[in-house]
């Protein structure tokens, strides 16, 4: 295991909220912004060791299932289902979407895994040797997904998490996220774990750590320097997106579009 280098960014991450919420979120309410920094907590952020990533991976799905690493990438003609070797950022298996299908989520549900597409409204249903088993439709489009063991979770761009059962892909159930009282948006990549969600914010640096039940973001981590040097090291690197948690280790994983490094980290409290 590759140990990089260990960093706190606590004060730093909390500062840097502050002015991109600032500058990036209704510029012209000072009262709004505030209550927003003062509200939802920023704890800091460990990197614990890095992982070569496929800086050709524009990540939309990033999943641990019993101790394997899992991508779902994207782009129309790019766009694939990937069992990764962790050490390496290496695919050791490949199954590609037809170039007319743009990928998105992914999550691994009583050894089925799902694929979401972006607006081609379809779900893609494969067998853990990644052998496509099955299709859904679905009426939006399709950005994040995860699964809390029973249902499965969907982001579309908005701020509301949609409940699906599995086996019908039938909504059961809409949960609109807020923020301090505001209602969030752009919820894209997702992961469930030990009770809560976990969800990239599209073109923003945060992984929103969201209470399912009432739909409050309960805290907000800056991946704000993971972003700074995955351009630095690869110009092209693009926003954060990938999380993913492995049950059995307790172990966090968190990359983003066409990133050169995949990070395993550690929120704070
Ligand atoms: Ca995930």
């Amino acid at each position: 295991m590759m140990r990089q280098f260990l960093k706190r960014t606590g004060s730093w991450a909390l500062l840097l909220t502050g002015l991109t919420v600032t500058g990036c979120n209704e510029p012209d309410q000072t009262t709004s912004t505030e209550t927003t920094v003062q509200k939802v907590a920023t704890p800091g952020l460990d990197v614990v060791a890095t992982y070569p990533h496929d800086t050709s991976s524009y990540t939309q799905g990033l999943v641990v299932y019993k101790g394997q690493l899992y991508e779902g990438t994207g782009q129309y003609g790019a766009s694939a289902l990937l069992k990764t070797d962790l050490n390496t950022g290496k695919a050791i298996q490949r199954s590609a979407l037809d170039k007319t299908y743009f990928g998105e989520g992914i999550t691994i549900l009583n050894d089925t895994i799902y694929q979401l597409t972006w607006k081609e409204q379809t779900i893609f249903v494969y067998d853990m040797n990644l052998k496509k088993i099955g299709t859904f439709p679905i009426d939006k489009e399709g950005w994040g997904l995860t699964n809390n063991g029973s249902q499965l979770i969907l982001t579309n761009g908005s701020g509301d998490l949609f409940f699906y059962e599995p086996s019908t892909l039938k909504l059961q159930r809409v949960q609109t996220v807020t923020e301090a009282g505001s209602p969030s948006f752009n919820l894209n990549e997702l992961e469930y774990a030990e009770g809560f969600i976990y969800a990239n914010q599209y073109t923003y640096p945060y992984v929103l750590k969201i209470d399912p039940s009432t739909g409050e973001v309960v805290a907000k981590y800056d991946l704000s320097r993971l972003w700074e040097q995955s351009r630095q090291r690869y110009p092209n690197s693009e926003v954060p997106n990938g999380i993913a948690y492995d049950s059995d280790q307790k172990k966090w994983y968190v990359t983003g579009k066409n990133w050169p490094l995949l990070y395993q980290v550690q929120w704070g409290h």
